[in-house]
C-alpha cells in the first residue's frame, strides 16, 4: 500500500497527493502529522479556557489537580465545553438560514434583482404553517410576512419556534415535560454562551439539557429555514443525474469552483456561468467554455437543484488546485481551510471571499449581498475567464474520469417518486422488504482514512436492506463508490433492491447539503405521524463516521433528542468525565428513547445499526 492510499480509499485523492508533494504543496494531512500527538487533555475535554483565571486542566488519573481555579470539576468543564460546541454549531446553521431570511425578505421588498420564488406552492404551504394569510397577496406579498414571521422564530417573542410543531405531538410534549422546546433560535445560542460563562450553569444534567434546546433551536429552526427557504427561492430539488470526482474538472474548459454553504452566492455564479456573453468571452481566450463545479455543501445545493457536477468533499478541497486546472474559487462560509489561500499560491487560480463574516488570507473580498449579488458573480466570472490565460500547461494534471452520482431527493421528491405519500415507503416497511432507514452524514476528518468510514457503512446498511439517506460530504464518498446510482441496487440486499429496481432509484439518497438534514427529520417525523407512533419507535438511526465539525456534534444532538440513535465515528471530546461520558452513551435513552455510540469500525457501526433497528422493528410487532 501506497503512503497516498493509507490516506484516502480515492483514487483521486491518491494521485493528487502524490502530485501535491511533487509540487511542494502542504496539504491537511501534512499539518495533521505535525500536531500528532495532539493534547490529551482537550481531547478528554478536560481543559477550560473559559476565563483567564485559568487556562485550567483536571488530571484524569486523579493524581494531580481535579479542580479548575473556580472550583470547576471535569464534569462541569465536559459538559460546557460540549453545549459550547453545540451552541457554535447552531450559530454557523441558523445564521445561513438567516442569511436566506434576509434574501426572502428582499425580495419580498423588490430590492434582491436575479434573485425570484422559484416554488411558490412552498411559498403558500410554509406560510400557512406560519399563520400567515395568504388571500389576496402575490408571492412578494407573502414572502415578505413569511420572512418577517421567521425572523420572529430568531428572536425572543414566542414561546416556541413555529416549526418545531412538525414533530409528532409525543416527542413535543416529553420536550415540553424537560423544558427542550426551543423558544427562539438565537436565544437559545446566546443562553448557552451564558449559562457556560463562569459562575452560572453548574450542573453538568442542566447545562446539557439547555445544549439539547439549543440544537433543537438548528435543527427545527435555523436549518430547517434554510432548507425550506433554499427551496422557495432557488426551486425545490427534483432527481436527476450529475458527476462526483476531481475528474469534473475539464482541461480545455475555464474551470469555476463554488466552495462553502450558502446558496445565495453559488446560485448566482451559476446565473454568471450560463451567460451567453460569459461563454463567448471564455472562447475568444481559447477555451471552450465554462464549467462550474461544487465543493462541500454549497457544491450540494447546486448538484441537489442544477445537477451541476461536484469535485469534491472536505478532504479534497486544497488537492482541487493540484490539478492546476482551476481557473478560480469563489467561498462563502464554512468548512473553508484557511490554509486554501496558500495553496492557490503554486498555481494560477484566483480566491475569491463573498461575506463580510468570511475574510480569508490570499484571497480577494468581493462582498455580496442579495441587491449587489448578479453584478459581482459576472464581475467574478469575467475575472477567472481572464485568468485561464495565466495557466500553466506543465502543472495541469486532472487524474481520474469522473463517476455518475443521482440527486435531487428532497422530500417532496421522494413522495413523488413514491407516487404521492409515505404509504409505499411504510408498507415496505412494514412488509420487511425495507428493514429501516438510515441518516448517514457529516464530514471527513484526516483521523481517518477518507470516506473509508462512509463507504463500508453506507455498503454494508444496504446490504441488510437498510435505506440511506446521505448529506453533506458522505454524498461524495458514497457518490465516488458508485453507490448513489440506481445500478446500486445490485449491491443492496434482496428487499431493498426489489423497491429500488421498482422505483428506479439508488439504494443510498442524496438528500442535500448539511442544513438539509433537516429533510431528514421531516421524513422521520412525518413517518411517526402516518403510524401513530413517537420517532424513537420507528426503524431509524443517524451516523456521522468522519466528523469533524461544531455543526456535526449540533446535528448528532438534535437528531438523538428527536429520538434517532446515533453512531459516531469520531470520539467527542466527553471521556474526562464519567458522568457525561455514561449520560451520553447510554443515560439519555431513559430520557429521550435514543442515546449515542461511539465506534470507529465501520463494520461494527454497521452491526450496531441493524440491531438496533431489528430491535426497534420487533418493538413495533414486524418481522424481524
Ligand atoms: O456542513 S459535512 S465538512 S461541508 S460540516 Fe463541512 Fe462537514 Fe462537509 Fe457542509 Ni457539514
Ligand atoms: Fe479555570 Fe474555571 Fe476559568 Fe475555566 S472557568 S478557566 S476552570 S477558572
Amino acid at each position: 500500500m501506497s503512503e497516498y492510499e493509507k490516506l484516502s480509499i480515492c483514487k483521486d485523492a491518491q494521485l493528487t497527493l502524490r502530485k501535491a508533494r511533487e509540487d511542494g504543496v502542504e496539504t491537511v494531512w501534512d499539518r495533521f502529522k505535525k500536531q500528532e500527538p495532539q493534547c490529551g487533555y482537550c481531547e478528554l475535554g478536560v481543559s477550560c479556557r473559559i476565563c483567564v483565571m485559568g487556562p485550567c486542566r483536571i488530571d484524569p488519573f486523579g493524581e494531580g489537580p481535579q479542580y479548575g481555579v473556580c472550583g470547576a470539576d471535569a464534569d462541569i468543564i465536559v459538559a460546557r465545553n460540549l453545549a459550547r460546541m453545540i451552541a457554535a454549531g447552531a450559530a454557523s446553521h441558523s445564521d445561513h438560514g438567516r442569511d436566506l431570511v434576509e434574501v426572502l425578505h428582499k425580495i419580498g421588498e423588490g430590492a434582491a434583482p436575479g434573485y425570484t420564488i422559484r416554488d411558490a406552492d412552498k411559498l403558500k404551504r410554509v406560510a400557512a404553517e406560519y399563520g400567515i394569510d395568504t388571500a389576496g397577496l402575490g408571492n412578494e406579498g407573502i414572502a415578505k410576512l413569511l420572512a418577517e414571521a421567521m425572523m420572529e422564530d430568531y428572536g425572543m417573542k414566542k414561546e416556541q419556534i413555529t416549526l418545531i410543531n412538525r414533530a409528532p405531538k409525543q416527542r413535543i410534549e416529553l420536550w415540553k415535560k424537560l423544558k427542550v422546546i426551543p423558544r427562539g433560535i438565537d436565544r437559545e445560542t446566546s443562553e448557552t454562551m451564558h449559562r457556560t460563562h463562569m459562575g452560572v450553569d453548574n450542573e453538568y444534567v442542566s447545562i446539557l439539557l439547555h445544549a439539547v434546546r439549543n440544537s433543537l433551536s438548528d435543527g427545527y429552526g435555523g436549518s430547517m429555514i434554510g432548507t425550506e427557504l433554499s427551496d422557495i427561492i432557488f426551486g425545490t430539488p427534483k432527481p436527476g443525474f450529475s458527476e462526483v470526482n476531481l475528474g469534473v474538472l475539464k482541461e480545455d474548459y475555464v474551470n469555476i469552483l463554488v466552495h462553502g454553504h450558502s446558496p445565495v452566492v453559488s446560485e448566482m455564479i451559476g446565473v454568471a456561468v450560463d451567460d451567453k456573453e460569459m461563454i463567448e468571452l471564455s472562447k475568444s481566450r481559447g477555451a471552450k467554455g465554462i464549467n462550474l463545479a461544487g465543493l462541500c455543501c454549497t457544491g450540494n445545493e447546486i448538484m441537489m437543484r442544477k445537477k451541476i457536477p461536484m469535485a469534491g468533499n472536505h478532504l479534497m478541497t486544497e488537492l482541487t488546485m493540484v490539478t492546476g486546472v482551476v481557473e478560480s474559487m469563489i467561498v462563502d462560509y464554512q468548512c473553508i481551510m484557511p490554509s486554501l489561500g496558500q495553496v492557490a499560491q503554486c498555481y494560477h487560480t484566483k480566491m475569491y471571499t463573498t461575506s463580510d463574516k468570511a475574510k480569508f488570507p490570499f484571497m480577494e473580498h468581493v462582498e455580496f449581498t442579495p441587491v449587489n449579488a448578479r453584478e459581482q458573480a459576472f464581475r467574478i466570472v469575467k475575472e477567472s475567464v481572464e485568468n485561464f490565460s495565466r495557466r500553466n500547461k506543465d502543472k495541469v494534471y486532472v487524474p481520474t474520469a469522473p463517476v455518475r452520482n443521482m440527486t435531487g431527493f428532497s422530500v417532496e421528491a421522494i413522495v413523488g417518486a413514491l407516487g404521492g405519500s409515505l404509504t409505499p415507503l411504510i408498507d415496505a416497511i412494514k412488509a420487511g422488504k425495507i428493514k429501516g432507514a438510515v441518516g448517514v452524514v457529516g464530514c471527513n476528518n484526516p483521523k481517518i482514512k477518507q470516506d473509508s468510514g462512509h463507504v463500508e457503512l453506507i455498503k454494508r446498511l444496504i446490504a441488510n436492506d437498510i435505506l440511506v439517506l446521505t448529506t453533506g460530504c458522505v454524498n461524495v464518498a458514497a457518490g465516488k463508490a458508485g453507490l448513489q446510482v440506481p445500478e446500486a441496487k445490485e449491491m443492496a440486499g434482496p428487499g431493498l433492491k426489489e423497491v429500488c429496481g421498482l422505483l428506479n432509484i439508488p439504494p443510498s439518497l442524496h438528500l442535500g447539503s448539511c442544513v438539509d438534514n433537516s429533510r431528514i427529520i421531516v421524513i422521520a417525523c412525518a413517518l411517526a405521524n402516518a403510524i401513530g407512533v413517537d420517532i424513537d419507535k420507528l426503524p431509524l438511526a443517524g451516523a456521522a463516521p468522519e466528523w469533524y465539525s461544531e455543526k456535526a456534534a449540533t446535528i448528532a444532538f438534535y437528531a438523538m433528542a428527536s429520538g434517532i440513535f446515533t453512531v459516531l465515528g469520531v470520539m467527542p471530546p466527553i471521556m474526562g468525565s464519567k458522568k457525561v461520558a455514561e449520560l451520553a452513551t447510554s443515560g439519555l435513552n431513559d430520557v429521550f428513547g435514543a442515546c449515542f455510540a461511539v465506534e470507529p469500525d465501520p463494520v461494527k457501526a454497521a452491526q450496531l445499526i441493524t440491531n438496533h433497528i431489528m430491535e426497534k422493528r420487533k418493538g413495533l410487532g414486524l418481522d424481524v
